[in-house]
């Protein structure tokens, strides 16, 4: 699955969770218009090429080639869009190939089917295209965004696709148990709410660096009643709303022993990473000498050895 993958540039906003205190619901009188629908930011990448000889990128992590003359498309998945607003759409490319000449690259960009943009660079260096989607061009559930190396430069172009992300007008509603949104304009947000909420945040960072990690705020003055939750919402803030239904539940397990401190436990390698990634980490043991890996990793099996020999790779 490409969302909210493993990065942290411009996060998904989609399905929170959250646990925490209880708001206390109360009525509050609002003078102020309605803000604006809500707007959620959607980032996608897959870092599937690793580029040493892109120095300067910002990411040598890439996601997909495009040669001179290459297509490709990459299906995404939306949720709660507000299709009848316009949305926007940032990719991020690198460019691969230099020639000398002032353009290299030239490529389309294509949402479901219509060109919406076209980036001219030169060089290796990112380019990031911006782009106006008009109401009714998202879909809810899958989209396609295609890109094409038009080759026409006149020389080799190479470009890669570091990641794209969408932003769009979100329809507002806490039926899944939970809803984030950033509202652009100050006023009473309004959400409907078939059960009230156990807990209003406000997810903003604090200070001008916005990065404050600590900042988010328990909001108590809101009101929930006949089926929807109301609030006052400032311009640029984020929100987060959940109800009963869309906390983590509670889990209780046993601590499981350990062989931390055991003098069995020799390894020529230690790796701390969930157990999942064993499989990955195999290739980083060299042969042909017979080595021990040991996997120190998250969750329940929280330690593993496991040994790489000519035979392969197997747990201990
Ligand atoms: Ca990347």
């Amino acid at each position: 699955m490409i969302r909210s993958s493993s990065y942290s540039r411009y996060r998904s906003t989609a399905t929170p969770t959250a646990t925490g205190s209880v708001g206390r619901a109360r009525a509050t009188a609002y003078h102020t218009g309605p803000a604006a629908s809500p707007t959620v930011a959607v980032s996608f990448e897959t870092n599937r090429f690793y580029q040493p000889g892109l120095l300067d990128a910002p990411d040598p992590w890439l996601w997909e080639a495009l040669a001179s003359g290459a297509v490709r498309a990459k299906s995404f998945s939306l949720a709660g869009v507000d299709t009848s607003r316009a949305a926007e759409l940032e990719v991020f490319l690198q460019g691969a190939s230099e020639s000398g000449q002032p353009i290299d690259h030239h490529l389309t960009v294509s949402v479901n089917g219509v060109l919406v943009g076209e980036a001219r660079f030169a060089a290796k260096q990112p380019y990031r295209l911006s782009a106006s989607l008009p109401p009714s061009l998202l879909r809810e559930g899958v989209n396609e965004l295609s890109l094409a190396n038009v080759a026409d430069t006149g020389v080799t172009s190479m470009v890669f696709l570091d990641r794209f992300a969408v932003s769009h007008s979100q329809v507002a509603s806490l039926a899944s148990g939970s809803f984030e949104g950033l509202w652009s304009e100050s006023g009473t947000a309004t959400l409907p709410a078939p059960v009230a909420p156990v807990a209003l945040l406000d997810l903003t960072p604090a200070g001008p660096s916005g990065a404050v990690p600590d900042a988010l705020r328990w909001l108590g003055g809101y009101e929930a009643a006949g089926g929807w939750l109301r609030f006052r919402a400032e311009a640029g803030h984020r929100y987060l709303a959940v109800t009963e239904s869309g906390l983590a539940p509670l889990r209780v397990a046993a601590p499981f022993p350990s062989t931390l401190r055991s003098a069995q436990s020799q390894a020529d390698y230690i790796l701390i990473a969930p157990r999942a990634f064993l499989a990955a980490a195999e290739p980083l043991v060299p042969l042909p000498e017979p080595a021990t890996l040991f996997l120190l990793g998250f969750g329940v099996a929280a330690v593993t050895l496991a040994s790489r020999s000519r035979k392969g790779f197997r747990l201990i």
